[in-house]
């Protein structure tokens, strides 16, 4: 049959699900796993079978055999082999971003988006060769220079979430990779297909046999892998639960970990912000990717001269917030990653409801009695706005305090700037927080005062540059910052040298 005269609604094939050990695709022992399409009931994505502990173990065997030889390959040739994987990546995007709309359930626009983002985060990393590599200092002792040299750690794990599938295992592997370091990668089992997307095309630039070794299956395996003796670090992205769980193993045998875990990202409203912009970069900021990031923002900080006429100008924009299939190119945002994932906010509305929020905007059961504007399915969540009113409970409101991790928007009001930046901080996480004000004295301060580890501007609390670091304050990260240069810290040591010939004649 002439596939190219296939009808166009034929629905996708399912994808084969690989282990990648030692440079060799294999089909895992472990059970069977299915990623699975959230917009579309039992819409089968990719299937295989799970890795096992086994696998595990010959992961980092392979990793331990690669390490010596990678680490000796010139950066400049490391970096070769990530310019030539995002080249690949590029020529892919298109058809992988599709692939990640339908197993993770953002957006055709964002999925596309994401996996050039990839691509570019290797380019950065890849062009590391062409930046200093370490620090000479002056010596007390005449004819002598003290160097400051870096040097892999050695064999990396890197444990990845399901929101970003290819960017964030990019920004790990890529700097984990040039620094010289072989990597043993557990994706989120949600999204293996774009796993393996990466792993090949980083085979297919010629990364050395075991340089990457990618296995797919349940949490354990990323305790096995953070209980491994061969272990040198360990990056994770991720829950707090897992993360803080992660690095209390890695940390109590001495493994350097970096660990970056929740966020409760605040939107601050000042009364001479541009409402219109701030609207826009809020909505953005809340409801892309269905508010499954975590630098995504879900509490909303308006000061009272402006915050009526803010909550009218949202809910209008809302209005025409299409949810739905998110490979309909109309369409603003997709599912949840999955109907438990839904369920579990669902259940965190009505419990802030009972705590005193009120509903302002979408809500737990929006779509299910009027059918209207929302799909089937019980993936699907409608944006929500909810808020706090001010009293003696608002701050333990569920909503305003814990991280659901999807498309709700908790309001608080604040009399004026100070009292909106304390309420700002009235978080245990400080990732982001996205600031809206003209007036530049209040920028200053907010800049001294915001416990955060990244403060936009006039612009949405989501996004991360490659060359610059990203993470947060307070407890949403544990351990060194990521990318730009501070990817440098976590990946690599350095060794000191005392370098002199001889006495000078
Ligand atoms: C972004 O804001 O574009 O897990 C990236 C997360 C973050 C990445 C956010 N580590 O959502």
């Amino acid at each position: 049959m002439d596939m190219t005269k296939a009808p166009a609604t034929a629905p996708p094939r399912t994808v084969a699900l690989r282990q990648f050990i030692g440079g060799q695709w294999e089909e895992g022992t472990g059970p069977l796993l299915a990623s699975t399409n959230p917009a579309l009931d039992g819409e089968v994505v990719a299937a295989g079978a799970q890795a096992t502990a086994d696998d595990v173990d010959r992961a980092m065997a392979a990793a331990r055999a690669a390490a010596r030889g990678w680490a000796q390959t010139p950066m400049h040739e490391r970096g070769a082999v990530l310019l030539r994987a995002a080249a690949c990546i590029d020529a892919n995007a298109r058809d992988w971003g599709l692939e990640l709309a339908r197993e993770e359930g953002k957006t055709l626009a964002e999925g596309i988006g994401e996996v050039s983002r990839a691509a570019q985060i290797l380019r950065y990393f890849g062009n590391e060769g062409d930046r200093p590599a370490g620090e000479v200092f002056s010596s007390p002792r005449r004819g002598e220079r003290i160097l400051v040299t870096r040097k892999p750690l050695g064999v990396i794990g890197v444990v990845t979430p399901f929101n970003f599938p290819i960017a964030i295992p990019a920004w790990k592997i890529a700097p984990a990779l040039v620094f010289g370091n072989t990597v043993v990668w557990k994706p989120a089992s949600t999204v293996p297909l774009l796993a393996m997307r990466l792993a090949e095309a980083l085979q297919d630039a010629g990364l050395p046999d075991g340089a990457l070794n990618l296995l797919i299956g349940p949490g354990a395996l990323g305790t096995r892998i953070v209980e491994h003796p061969d272990l040198d670090g360990l990056t994770f992205t991720g829950s707090t639960g897992v993360g803080r769980e992660l690095s209390r193993k890695a940390a109590g045998r001495g493994v350097p970990v970096q660990a970056e875990m929740g966020g409760k990202n605040a939107a601050i409203v000042l009364a001479d912000a541009d409402l219109d912009l701030a609207v826009e970069q809020v909505v953005f900021g809340a409801f892309r990717s269905t508010g499954q990031k975590c630098t995504a923002t879900s509490r909303l900080i308006l000061t009272e001269p402006i915050a009526d006429e803010f909550l009218g100008r949202l809910l209008a924009r809302l209005k025409d917030w299409r949810v739905g299939d998110p490979t309909d190119p109309t369409v603003h945002m997709g599912p949840l990653v999955s109907g438990s994932a839904a369920g579990g906010i669902r259940t965190g509305i009505r419990t802030a409801l009972s705590q005193g929020a009120q509903l302002v905007y979408g809500g737990a059961e929006a779509g299910r009695d009027d059918g209207a504007a929302m799909p089937a399915g019980d993936s699907f969540l409608a944006p929500t706005v909810l808020e706090v009113p001010e009293g003696p409970a608002s701050a333990a409101n569920t909503a305003w305090r814990d991280e659901f991790f999807g498309p709700v928007l908790t309001v608080r009001r604040a009399a004026d700037a100070q009292e909106a930046f304390r309420l700002a901080n009235e978080s245990d996480f400080g990732l982001s927080c996205a600031l809206f004000t003209q007036d530049i004295t209040r920028v200053l301060s907010a800049m001294d005062d915001l416990d955060v580890g990244i403060l936009h501007v006039n612009s949405e609390s989501a996004g991360a540059d490659p060359h610059v670091p990203f993470g947060g304050a307070k407890k949403s990260g544990f351990g060194p910052k990521e990318q730009g240069g501070a990817a440098k810290e976590f990946f690599t040591h350095t060794t000191t040298v005392y370098l002199t010939g001889g006495i000078p004649g």
